[in-house]
């Protein structure tokens, strides 16, 4: 089976754009007010992921994109967008809808953090002046309600599943907690790292205290789902301002700043017809001048000034960021001619898979098709005309066509 696209979450405070900013990356219709607790059942949907599609790399004139997009030499792989309830501080005592809807997450391989850059949203989510709260608050409080939602996940009935640990051997833990935590998207070597980092490899599971516990799966929700920080509504002056001064105060956090609106807007108006703009292009160009009034052109007037200033409007940097930085994901092609970058049907390069760094030709061969993989003889790095074994690590832009003794049925 094909790699499933990576899961993305959308989370922060209640009311401050994680609806907008879910509607910009994939078009799906979510209800967006300017009030708390607008979203309550999870809004799905597919984003993609912008990258140099292969096929200008190489030289050739065009391809025929199949399971992505390729547009103006760029190829669009999806991803899983979810768009789900605010939090509030105090989520994990029952406050505002609770922590409960994260469950939704479970899935999530990374949480991207809509905060409310310009502070005009109280703790609760209410409508304030620009400037009146501060973003770092929410920033920590938000992270620390997610951690406290996995905690209590993984918490229950530890006492009585951490005795079963205490005769088995390290690989036997790390499998059953691994198992035990499978439906959280937690990886085994998630599990193995967190326990060598925090010194648990030799210490009975039933004897770690309540602290080391909670450093644990703190550990884990960091690895298996990191927090991405999209500094949002960075289009109201006030934003600036609190952004420098967050930059400061967190010197390791990555924020990237963005104006979900802006990309909602312009999305809209590209759909209208009245400018042509390509998900995170740094501009954009009008046409059908006619048919736009001084009101339309005053604001995309604004939003151009915007996006020369950040280099686009940010949501579209926040996925790629989220998937080719953070998950480490690389960009490969299966082909079946590896002269012609062709499947069997003649279409040229038709699939971009995502795929985590470190994966092998042989992964690769059992990720397109159980058969190819079993019967995998070798593989062939088509644009450098090389075969390769099955252990080789896949590059990014990798155009790989795969030798089995049996074939798939494609
Ligand atoms: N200025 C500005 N306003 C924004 C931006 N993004 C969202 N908003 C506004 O913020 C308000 C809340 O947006 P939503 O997308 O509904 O926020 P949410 O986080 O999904 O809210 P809940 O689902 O209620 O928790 C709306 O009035 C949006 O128009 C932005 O980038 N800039
Ligand atoms: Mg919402």
């Amino acid at each position: 089976m094909p790699p499933s696209p990576p899961i993305i979450g959308v989370i922060g405070k209640t009311n401050v754009g994680k609806s907008t900013f879910f509607e910009a990356a994939t078009m799906v219709p979510a209800k967006i007010e300017n009030r708390p607790f607008v979203t309550i059942e999870p809004n799905i949907g597919v984003g993609y992921v912008r990258k140099i599609c292969v096929h200008t790399l190489i030289g050739l004139p065009k391809c025929d994109a199949r399971n992505s997009l390729c547009i103006e030499g760029y190829r669009f792989i999806p991803v899983k967008l979810l768009d789900v309830a605010g939090l509030v501080k105090g989520a994990h005592e029952g406050r505002g809808l609770g922590n409960k809807f994260m469950d939704d997450l479970r899935q999530a391989d990374v949480l991207l953090h809509i905060v409310d850059m310009s502070g005009s949203t109280d703790a609760e989510g209410n409508p304030v002046p620009p400037g009146t709260h501060d973003p770092l608050e929410d920033i920590l409080t938000i992270e620390n309600e997610v951690n406290e939602w996995f905690y209590e996940r993984i918490r229950k009935d530890w006492e009585r599943f951490s005795r079963g640990l205490d005769s088995m051997s390290l690989d036997e833990v790390v499998n059953a907690i691994a198992q035990r935590v499978s439906g959280f998207s937690i990886r085994r070597e998630h599990v193995a790292l967190s326990l060598r980092e925090l010194n648990l490899e030799s210490k009975k599971p039933s004897t770690w205290s309540e602290d080391e516990l909670k450093e644990f799966v703190i550990r884990l929700r960091e690895l298996s789902k990191p927090i991405v920080i999209v500094a949002n509504k960075m289009d109201i002056p006030k934003s600036e301002e609190n952004y420098r001064r967050i930059k400061e105060t967190l010197p390791g956090k990555v924020l990237i700043p963005a104006s979900a609106a802006y990309e909602l807007a312009l999305r809209k108006a590209e759909r209208l017809g009245l400018i042509k703009y390509l998900p995170g292009d740094k501009d954009f160009t009008l046409v059908n001048e006619e048919r736009i009034n001084s009101k339309q052109r005053k604001a995309l007037e604004i939003i151009e000034g915007f996006m020369r200033k950040y280099e686009g409007t940010g949501v579209q940097a926040a996925i790629n960021y989220a998937v080719f930085n953070v998950l480490k994901m690389i960009v490969v092609y299966p082909v079946e001619d590896p002269h012609k970058y062709t499947d069997s049907f003649g279409n040229i390069l038709p699939d971009a898979y995502l795929v985590r760094e470190g994966t092998t030709a042989l992964e690769l061969a059992y990720l397109i098709h159980t058969d190819l993989g079993k019967g995998f003889l070798h593989a062939i790095l088509a644009r450098e005309g090389k075969r390769v074994g099955g252990s080789y690590t896949l590059k990014d832009n990798d155009v790989v066509k795969i030798v089995s003794a049996k074939t798939s049925k494609r």
